[in-house]
C-alpha cells in the first residue's frame, strides 16, 4: 500500500489537553486517528514528545511532533508497503531511538494506527477488528471504573481506581447493562449520604470516602440493590496504582508509611473479604521483589495485572515471566508507541498463559481503535473507564456495534475471563 497524502493536526483530549490526530491517505481513502495520554504514567513508557513551550498550552502542545510527521511526509511516500509490520519497522527506523523520543511515541503512534484503518479500507473491511481475527472468538468482559481515588481524585482514597466487572450476561451487550444498572444504583447510594456524584476523568465518582475498604463495601451493596449478586453476577477489580504511593522507597498506605509486605496483607484480606478478581499494579514499577512475593501469596487465587511495571513492553514483559512477577499485563498501546509492538506484547502474554487486558488512558479521545484492537488480538477483558462520558462511551459503544454486527454469537467468557 502507498501512502499519497498525510495530515497532522493538534487537537484536544478529553482534558482539553493536545493530542496528535493524523489523517493517512492512499489514493481514494483516508484514515484517522488520534493518541490518547496518561497521567498516572509509567517511567518506562515509550516517550510522549511535547513543545514544552510554556506559551502554549502551558507547555503541552505538539507543534513539534506535527514538524516530525512533516519531515516523514517524504521518505513515508515512497514507499510500497506491504504489511503493517512494514509501515510501523519504517517509523521505527526513522525515529532511531530506543525509546521513540525523537519523532515522539505520539506522533509515531498515531500513524501506525492511522496506517491500520487504511488497511481496513484496503481490504473492504466493515471494522477494523477483522484485520486482525475475522472471527473472534469471545468478546472481552468490561472493566468499568466507577469510584476513583489516589493520582486521578482529589479524596484521601489510597486505591486510583475501583471498578466492576459484570460476568454472568451472555453477551457483551448485557454485561454492558448489568454494569450501568450498578452504577446508576451506586450514584443514588452515593447521592444518599449527602456526597458528591460529580465524576473525575475517567467517569467515575470521586466522593469523600474515608478509606478503599468503605468504597468497596459501598460497591457490594450496588451491586445488591441493583438486583445482582456480588461474585455471581459481578466481581470487583482494582488499579492501585501504587508507584503512585511511593515516598522514600515505602508506600504512603493507610495514612502509614510502610513496606510492600504490608499492602499485600491487605489485598490478602481483600481477596478474602470481597469479590475481588483483579488487582492492577499493586506494587510500584520498580519493586520486582515485592512483585514476586505477591504473585507467590496471591497469583493462584486472583489476577495480578502489571501496568506501569510492564509498560506493554515486550522486554519488560519477559522479565516478568521470567520471574513470575504477575500474572496479566495492561496493554497500552501509547506505552509502547507502535500496533506491531502491542500485538507482540499480547502474543507474548498469551504465551506465557497470562492475560492481555486491553486498556484506555485516562486523558482519552473519540477515538475507539483499543475496542476493535481488543476483539480482534482476542483480549478477555477491556478497561476504557466508567459508563458515562462520550470519549468512555464511544469505547463501550464501538463494542455495542461489534456485538450486534457478530449478530451476538459472539459470546464473553464471564467468569472465565479471570482465569
Ligand atoms: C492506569 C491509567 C488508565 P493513566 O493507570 O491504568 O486508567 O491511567 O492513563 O493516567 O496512566
Ligand atoms: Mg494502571
Amino acid at each position: 500500500m502507498k501512502i499519497t497524502k498525510i495530515m497532522a493536526r493538534e487537537v484536544l483530549d478529553s482534558r482539553g489537553r493536545p493530542a496528535v490526530e493524523v489523517d493517512l491517505y492512499s489514493g481514494d481513502l483516508r484514515a484517522r486517528s488520534i493518541v490518547p495520554s496518561g497521567a498516572s504514567t509509567g517511567a518506562y513508557e515509550a516517550h510522549e514528545l511535547r513543545d514544552q513551550d510554556v506559551n502554549r498550552y502551558h507547555g503541552a502542545g505538539v507543534l513539534k511532533v506535527l514538524e516530525k510527521i512533516e519531515n516523514l511526509k517524504n521518505p513515508l511516500q515512497k514507499i510500497d508497503f506491504e504489511s503493517q509490520k512494514d509501515f510501523d519497522k519504517k517509523l521505527l527506523e526513522l525515529d532511531g531511538t530506543e525509546n521513540k523520543s525523537n519523532i515522539g511515541a505520539n506522533g509515531i503512534l498515531s500513524l501506525s494506527q492511522a496506517f491500520a484503518g487504511l488497511t481496513q479500507m484496503n481490504a473492504n473491511k466493515n471494522y477494523l477488528f477483522e484485520i486482525f481475527n475475522e472471527k473472534p472468538q469471545f468478546l472481552p468482559t468490561p472493566l468499568l471504573n466507577v469510584i476513583n481515588g489516589g493520582a486521578h481524585a482529589n479524596n484521601s482514597i489510597d486505591v486510583q481506581e475501583f471498578m466492576i466487572a459484570p460476568v454472568s450476561g451472555v453477551s457483551f451487550k448485557e454485561n454492558l447493562r448489568i454494569g450501568v444498572e450498578v452504577f446508576t444504583h451506586l450514584k443514588q447510594m452515593i447521592h444518599k449520604k449527602g456526597l458528591s456524584t460529580a465524576v473525575g476523568d475517567e467517569g467515575g465518582f470521586a466522593p469523600n470516602l474515608e478509606s478503599s475498604e468503605v468504597a468497596l463495601e459501598l460497591l457490594c451493596e450496588a451491586i445488591k440493590t441493583a438486583g445482582y449478586e456480588p461474585g455471581r453476577d459481578v466481581v470487583l477489580a482494582l488499579d492501585v496504582a501504587a508507584t503512585e504511593l511511593l515516598v522514600d522507597g515505602l508506600y504512603q498506605w493507610k495514612g502509614e508509611q510502610v513496606p510492600a509486605a504490608a499492602l499485600i496483607e491487605s489485598y490478602k484480606k481483600w481477596a478474602e473479604d470481597y469479590p475481588l478478581a483483579s488487582i492492577e499494579d499493586g506494587l510500584g514499577e520498580e519493586d520486582w521483589s515485592g512483585w514476586a512475593s505477591l504473585t507467590l501469596e496471591l497469583g493462584s487465587k486472583i489476577q495480578l495485572v502489571g501496568d506501569d511495571l510492564f509498560v506493554t513492553n515486550p522486554k519488560r514483559i519477559a522479565k516478568g515471566v521470567q520471574e513470575s512477577s504477575a500474572n496479566a499485563v495492561l496493554i497500552k498501546p501509547n506505552q509502547i508507541g507502535t500496533v506491531t509492538e502491542t500485538i507482540q506484547a499480547v502474543r507474548d502474554c498469551k504465551n506465557a498463559g497470562w492475560n492481555p487486558i486491553m486498556s484506555h488512558r485516562s486523558g482519552e479521545t473519540e477515538d475507539v481503535f483499543i475496542a476493535d484492537l481488543a476483539v480482534g488480538l482476542g483480549c478477555p477483558q477491556i478497561k476504557t473507564g466508567s459508563p458515562c462520558r462520550g470519549e468512555r462511551t464511544a469505547k463501550y459503544n464501538q463494542l455495542l456495534r461489534i456485538d450486534e454486527y457478530l449478530n451476538y454469537e459472539c459470546p464473553t467468557l464471564g467468569r472465565e475471563s479471570f482465569k
